[in-house]
C-alpha cells in the first residue's frame, strides 16, 4: 500500500470561488484522492484557505471587519462550499493558523542562517491618505508606454508591460483613489532565489513525466533569468517577520501560502495525538508520492519558489513529485469576473444542482491541453445525456421493471451466454482504460471511459429487450434483469470518485428499505475477475426503486441561467 501526499492549490480567503477554481485545482484533487483510497492507497489530501495579503485586508475592510474575523467567517462559509461539492480533504486548514506561523518563521530563519536572505532598502509607494504602504498592485495611473489610464503599479493590463509605481504618470491609490502619495524608503528582505536557479533548473529538467505546460512555465522562469525576490511586505494581517528591525512588517503572502501545505498537515495532526508522525509525510526519501494540482498562474511558485526555499532550508522535506497544472475554464469564451457578475460561482452552483452535476461537467470539460469553456448548453446537454438518460435512465427501467414482472428482489433464472461474456470483457477494457486515466490524472478521458462503460450496459440492455423476452422466456429476462442490477452495482463502485452521490446510491439499493445517507462505506475498487463474473448480487437479493438520479435540465433552465449568470453580455 503506497501513501499519497495530495495538496490543491489554496483558495484566497476573499470571495467565494467560481467554477473555474474548483476546476483547476480542488476538484481534480479530490477526484485523484477518492480514487487512490478506492485502490487502498493510504491517501493524506491536505488544502486550506489561503488568508494573508492586501486581498484579504481589503476585504475585510470593504466587510467592516477586522481583518482577523473577515477570515474566520469566511474560513467557515467555503469550508461548508467545499463540504457541499463533497471535497474529502483530509484536512481543510487555514494559512493564517499557529502552526504555518511557525513554520514560515522557521524556514525564514533558516534562509537567513544559510546566506539566502539579504536586507535591502527599497522605494515603497505611501498613501498618506490610506495611512499604508501601497503592494504596486494598488497604485493606479497613466502607462507612460501606451497612455492607459487605470495602469496598476505591476503591469500595464492595456499594454502588459511590467511596470514599476514610479514609472506611472498621474499616480494614485487604488484603495481611496488619492493622489497623496509619497515614495519611501523600506527596508525588505529577499530571497536570494538566484543562487539557487542551476539546482532547481536540474530538478525540474528531471521531472521528464511532468505536463508540458507545468515543464514549460517552470522552465521559462529560469530561462529569464530567476531574479531575487522580496519575500517581506508593509502589512499588518500575515506571517511576522520575527527579526530585529523588521516589527511591523510580514511575510509575503506567496512565501507563506505553500508552507501552509506542511502547516496544515501539522494541523490535521494536532488534532489527534495518533497522527503524532506526521512529519513523515513530508520527509524525503520516504515512500510517499506527492501530487499537487493548481491553475498554471500558480506554477511558478510551485515549480520555483517554494521547492527552492525548501532547498535552500538544506532541510529534507518532501518535494513534489508531480505538478498537475490546468489551463482556464471560461465562461462563454470570456473570464469568470465576480465585479462583472460573469459566471456561476460554487455557492451559487449547489442552490441550483446537487454535486454530481458539477462534478460530472467539469471533470469531462477539465481544461486540461487547453482552456475550455462552460455553457449552459453544453452543460445541460452533457448532464442530461451522460447522467439522466445513460447512467440514470439506466437504473430505473431496470429496477421498475424487474419489480413489476419479479418482484422486489433480484431473480433468478437463466445462466450467462455469449452475450454476458462479450460485455463483461467490453467493461474490462473500459476500466482498464479509466483506471489508467486517473492513474495518469487525465481527467478528461477518464469520463469518457466511464460514460462508455455506463453506455455498454445500455447497449446490452437495448440488444436483450427483457421486456420482449418475458413473452416467451422469463429465464431469459431474469438473466438480463440480474446482470444489469450487478451493471448497476459496478457502476457504484467505478463512479465513486467523479459523481460520490449518485455512487452511494447504486450501492445502497440493495436492501428493502433503500439508500440510506451517509452509511455508504469506502467503496473498492472491482477486480477483473469480478467483472467478468458480474455476481455481486446473487438472486433473492432485495432492492428498492430509487427516485430519479438525475433530472432533466430544461430550455427553460438554460434561458433562465443565460440571464442570471450573465451569459447575455459575454456569448
Ligand atoms: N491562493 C490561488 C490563486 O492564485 C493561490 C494559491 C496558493 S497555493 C499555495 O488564486
Ligand atoms: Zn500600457
Amino acid at each position: 500500500m503506497a501513501r499519497h501526499l495530495i495538496t490543491s492549490a489554496l483558495p484566497y480567503i476573499n470571495g467565494i470561488k467560481h467554477l473555474g477554481n474548483l476546476v483547476g485545482s480542488m476538484l481534480p484533487a479530490d477526484v485523484y484522492a477518492r480514487y487512490l483510497r478506492q485502490r487502498g492507497h493510504d491517501v493524506l489530501y491536505i488544502c486550506a484557505t489561503d488568508e494573508h495579503g492586501t486581498p484579504a485586508e481589503l476585504a475585510a475592510r470593504d466587510a467592516g471587519l477586522p481583518v482577523a474575523e473577515f477570515c474566520r467567517q469566511q474560513y467557515e462559509v467555503q469550508r461548508e462550499i467545499y463540504a457541499g461539492f463533497r471535497l474529502s480533504f483530509d484536512h481543510f486548514g487555514r494559512s493564517s493558523s499557529e502552526q504555518n506561523r511557525e513554520l514560515t518563521q522557521h524556514f525564514g530563519r533558516r534562509l537567513a542562517e544559510r546566506g539566502y536572505i539579504e536586507e535591502r532598502t527599497v522605494k515603497q509607494v505611501y498613501s498618506v491618505t490610506d495611512g499604508r504602504f501601497l503592494p504596486d498592485r494598488y497604485v493606479v495611473g497613466t502607462c507612460p508606454y501606451c497612455g492607459y489610464e487605470r495602469a496598476r503599479g505591476d503591469q500595464c493590463e492595456n499594454c502588459t508591460r511590467l511596470l514599476d509605481p514610479t514609472q506611472l504618470i498621474e499616480p494614485r491609490s487604488a484603495i481611496s483613489g488619492s493622489p497623496d502619495i509619497e515614495v519611501r524608503d523600506s527596508a525588505h528582505l529577499y530571497f536570494l532565489q538566484s543562487k539557487l536557479a542551476d539546482q532547481l533548473r536540474t530538478w525540474i529538467e528531471s521531472k521528464t513525466d511532468w505536463p508540458v505546460l507545468t515543464t514549460s512555465i517552470a522552465l521559462k522562469w529560469l530561462n529569464e533569468g530567476l531574479e531575487d525576490r522580496g519575500i517581506t511586505r508593509d502589512l499588518e494581517w500575515g506571517v511576522p517577520v520575527d527579526r530585529p528591525g523588521f516589527e511591523g512588517k510580514v511575510y509575503y503572502v506567496w512565501f507563506d501560502a505553500p508552507i501552509e501545505y506542511i502547516g496544515a498537515t501539522k494541523e490535521w495532526a494536532d488534532v489527534d495525538p495518533a497522527r503524532r508522525d506526521w512529519s513523515s509525510w513530508w520527509t524525503e526519501g520516504d515512500d510517499v508520492t506527492y501530487t499537487q494540482f493548481m491553475a498554471k498562474d500558480n506554477i511558478p511558485f510551485h515549480a520555483i519558489m517554494f521547492p527552492g526555499t525548501i532547498f535552500a532550508s538544506g532541510e529534507d522535506w518532501k518535494l513534489t513529485d508531480y505538478i498537475k497544472g490546468f489551463n482556464w475554464l471560461n465562461y462563454y469564451g470570456g473570464k469568470f469576473s465576480t465585479s462583472q457578475g460573469h459566471g456561476i460561482f460554487t455557492d451559487q452552483a449547489l442552490d441550483l444542482l446537487p454535486p454530481d452535476y458539477w462534478r460530472y461537467f467539469l471533470m469531462a470539460n477539465a481544461p486540461e491541453g487547453q482552456d475550455s469553456s462552460f455553457t449552459w448548453e453544453l452543460f445541460a446537454a452533457q448532464t442530461n445525456k451522460d447522467l439522466a438518460d445513460t447512467l440514470g435512465n439506466f437504473v430505473n427501467r431496470v429496477l421498475s421493471f424487474s419489480k413489476k414482472r419479479f418482484g422486489p428482489t433480484v431473480p433468478a433464472g437463466g445462466e450467462p451466454g455469449p452475450a454476458e461474456i462479450e460485455l463483461a470483457e467490453e467493461l474490462v477494457g473500459h476500466i482498464q482504460d479509466y483506471a489508467a486515466a486517473l492513474e495518469a490524472m487525465q481527467f478528461r478521458k477518464a469520463s469518457q471511459a466511464l460514460r462508455a462503460a455506463w453506455s455498454a450496459a445500455n447497449s446490452y440492455l437495448e440488444r436483450k429487450e427483457p421486456w420482449v423476452q418475458i413473452r416467451t422466456d422469463a429465464d431469459a429476462a431474469a438473466l438480463t434483469l440480474r446482470t444489469s442490477m450487478n451493471l448497476i452495482y459496478l457502476f457504484g463502485l467505478l463512479s465513486a470518485p467523479i459523481i460520490p452521490d449518485a455512487a452511494a446510491v447504486l450501492r445502497g439499493l440493495w436492501t428493502e428499505d433503500g439508500y440510506t445517507e451517509g452509511e455508504d462505506q469506502q467503496p473498492v475498487w472491482p477486480s477483473d475477475d469480478e467483472v467478468r463474473e458480474l455476481a455481486w448480487l446473487p438472486a433473492g437479493q432485495a432492492f428498492s426503486v430509487p427516485n430519479v438520479l438525475f433530472r432533466k435540465i430544461t430550455d427553460d433552465d438554460v434561458a433562465e441561467w443565460r440571464e442570471q449568470f450573465g451569459a447575455e453580455d459575454v456569448g
